[in-house]
């Protein structure tokens, strides 16, 4: 009888090595299925979208009485985007979002994920909501429904009114959490009727680590905090996300599914084995302290608390419980491996292992290439705190994207990747991990913030002269593989 390896047989301790080498027997049936899915094919209710936001498609900054917001400001600020652009015009989708829902739809996408400008809605933050403030999204959710695609509403990506930075700080301060909170229960009020997937905020880790302290690139408001005031406005983002939670239930239809955005310290094991897998799990509650294992867990870890020493953020049981309010999605933001982890017998119980400057990356300089990251964040993730419903919000590649003569993009780096990555996906999906979802980052070349328009992340080209839209290779790509289900 021929016996098919699982990885499994093949992650599993003494006598592995020789049977990861055996060669399967003539006649070995490669036909047969492994135990549990199919080798190529996603869940039959599977959802396909693309990811956007506000700032970085949107355009017309002074319509309807939308208020400043902080990139407005940031984009003005000397040698701070490379081209020195800024998101006023964008790629206009505030007006060409019909003609970009058909793109949506060109593709066989379900599902998008777009995000709301807090300062379209509350010009100050705070206070009187302007009037006009929801008409775009209004028209936009309409169009989509009906055209048969689900609106996924992220209600912060980055964009803080400024009034609240002048008056507050910003996240420096609770008032800005309080505000988010309000900002959240007025949307929920207004929109979810027709929205039933709420991200509260994305990427906590992006923009407070690199907005407020330092990282490998810098978002605004471009502050540099001391250590203390930057976990103290990491605990008021964590706080904020709570608030909103707990507002959009007591506002929101009943029913409607919230979450957050988040782009987790990806872990990886550096060899499949036991101790290092199992040292991967360590590490990624551990190195998502700050945020993720905070908001799953209403806690600090003992480790983030130790490590914080004097400079730990002050906070309130009662904080820790509204951060705490349990979710019911949980969207993973996932580009890169972050560390690759080894067990070691030290009370920490792992390593990071250092990256080598040969490890290769897209176009932009952080985004290296490590598709395991696709399997290994959902898995630790659910096995961490049960999750129960993981959508993957973004994941995409940066590529140099020059058109052919013929005015054709051939992507194939981007194709490379995300084959790769999807292929990881579909790994942790066939085998059972609670993964509902993928968007891809993004539906069309935008404005990548201090990048400007230097890097293009679409599937759709952009010409930001003519704003002419142009199917990369990726969106063929992309669409047969809606089309199969299937990795293709
Ligand atoms: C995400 N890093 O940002 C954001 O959610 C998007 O708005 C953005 O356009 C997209 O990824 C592509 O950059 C990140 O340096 C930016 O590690 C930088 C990093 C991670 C995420």
């Amino acid at each position: 009888m021929s016996h098919r390896f699982t990885r499994r047989d093949l992650m599993g301790g003494a006598g592995s090595l020789t049977a990861g080498l055996a060669i399967p027997a003539a006649g070995a049936q490669e036909t047969a299925s492994p135990p549990r899915g199919d080798h190529r094919a996603f869940p039959p209710d599977f959802v396909w979208g693309t990811a956007t936001s506000a700032y970085q498609i949107e355009g017309a900054v002074d319509a309807e009485g939308r208020g400043r917001s902080i990139w407005d400001t940031y984009t003005r600020l000397p040698n701070k985007i490379r081209d020195r652009s800024t998101g006023d015009r964008a790629v206009e989708h505030f007006h060409r979002y019909k003609e970009d829902i058909a793109l949506m739809k060109a593709l066989g996408t379900t599902a998008y994920r777009f995000s709301i400008a807090w300062p379209r809605v509350f010009p100050d933050g705070i206070g009187t909501p302007n009037p006009k403030g929801l008409d775009f999204y209004n028209a936009l959710i309409d169009e989509l429904l009906a055209n048969g695609i689900t609106p996924y509403a992220t209600l912060y990506h980055w964009d803080l009114p400024q009034a609240l930075q002048d008056r507050f700080g910003g996240w420096a301060s609770r008032e800005t959490s309080k505000a988010f909170g309000d900002y959240a229960g007025y949307v929920a009020r207004h929109l979810t009727d027709r929205v039933t997937h709420v991200f509260t905020i994305n990427e906590c880790a992006t923009f407070v680590d690199f907005g407020y302290g330092a990282g490998p690139i810098e978002v605004a408001p471009g502050l540099k905090l001391p250590q203390q005031a930057l976990n103290q406005a990491r605990h008021h983002v964590a706080l904020g996300h709570g608030l909103a939670v707990q507002a959009i239930r007591a506002d929101g239809r009943a029913g409607t599914e919230v979450g957050l955005a988040e782009n987790l310290a990806s872990c990886i094991p550096v060899i499949e084995t036991h101790d290092h897998i199992r040292a991967s799990e360590i590490a990624t509650r551990e190195m998502n302290g700050g945020y993720l294992t905070l908001i799953m867990e209403g806690r600090y870890t003992d480790a983030f608390l130790a490590y914080a020493g004097g400079n730990a953020p002050r906070f309130t049981d009662d904080d820790l419980r509204i951060i705490g309010t349990p979710i019911d999605v949980l969207g993973l933001n996932i580009y890169m491996p972050q560390h690759y982890v080894a067990a070691t017998d030290d009370p920490a119980g792992f390593a990071l292992v250092p990256t080598p400057p040969s490890f290769p990356h897209m176009a932009s300089d952080w985004l290296r290439v490590g598709p395991e990251a696709m399997y290994w964040a959902p898995r630790n993730v659910a096995k961490l705190w049960n999750a129960k419903k993981i959508f993957i919000t973004e994941n995409g590649a940066s590529a140099a994207d020059t058109p052919a003569h013929d005015g054709r993009i051939h992507d194939l780096d981007r194709i490379m990747y995300l084959r790769a990555y999807l292929t990881q996906l579909q790994r942790a999906t066939s085998e059972g991990i609670p993964v509902r979802g993928y968007f891809h980052w993004s539906l069309m070349d935008n404005f990548e913030w201090i990048d400007g328009y230097e890097k293009r992340f679409g599937l759709y080209h952009v010409d930001f002269e003519t704003q002419r839209r142009t199917p990369k290779l990726s969106a063929a790509f992309y669409r047969s593989l809606i089309a199969a289900n299937a990795l293709v």
